[in-house]
């Protein structure tokens, strides 16, 4: 059989170039309500208007889809953070840039996303609000029934959450209006996108 075809294999430098930018993934951790979605939305609209190709994972969407079948227990939350990490890295090897909104609990589940995707790509950001503010704008309405018993191994009532231990950027949510979390989160993110030959 020929095998020459693999010899010109596209490397993920030669699709960064033809997309002019640098595949990170941008990886939001919080609570629930944290402002996760928020962000990530308004990242990509912000990044996709200067040029950028992007795709944005978002927690609510992917468990109606590829981990439909996970629950949120310990191992369903590792689970679900490792389909997703390998699902980052193959858009980045595309040449990809994306940004993900999952609460991603615990130092380990971080980790493990962190390194599927590579260290040099990830960036670690935390929309930080007290669980106590979230709990207060209960988007979804979820904080009352996880109060109420009605669901069970909910983030920060019956399911642990821990902070970041080091992450690049902290956003606190409960403080800034969403424009000024833009603000910051768009002026650290766009230089790290910026096309660089390898
Ligand atoms: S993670 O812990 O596995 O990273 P993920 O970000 O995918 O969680 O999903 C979190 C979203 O699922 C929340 O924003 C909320 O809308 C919904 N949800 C439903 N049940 C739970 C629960 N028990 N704990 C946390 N979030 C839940």
């Amino acid at each position: 059989m020929d095998n020459s075809y693999l010899a010109s294999k596209i490397s993920t430098n030669q699709k960064e170039l033809r997309l002019q930018q640098s595949a990170k993934t941008v990886w939001m951790t919080g609570f629930s309500g944290a402002g996760k979605t928020t962000l990530g939305l308004a990242l990509e609209k912000e990044l996709f208007q200067r040029g950028f190709f992007i795709q944005l994972l978002d927690g609510d969407d992917v468990r109606t889809g590829l981990n439909k079948d996970l629950t949120f227990s310990e191992e369903s939350r590792t689970e679900n953070i490792r389909r997703i990490a390998e699902v980052n890295a193959l858009f980045n090897n595309s040449g990809i840039i994306t940004i993900n909104c999952f609460i991603s609990p615990t130092n380990a589940i971080r980790q493990m996303a962190r390194s599927i995707i590579g260290a040099d790509r990830f960036i670690e950001v935390f929309i930080k609000a007290p669980l106590a503010i979230c709990e207060k704008r209960d988007v979804k309405g979820f904080y009352l029934k996880a109060r109420q018993g009605l669901i069970k191994e909910f983030t920060g009532i019956d399911s642990p959450f821990e902070e970041p231990a080091n992450p690049d950027l902290i956003l606190e949510t409960s403080f800034e209006t969403i424009d000024q979390s833009l603000k910051q989160l768009v002026s650290y993110i766009i230089p790290k996108l910026q096309y660089h030959q390898v």
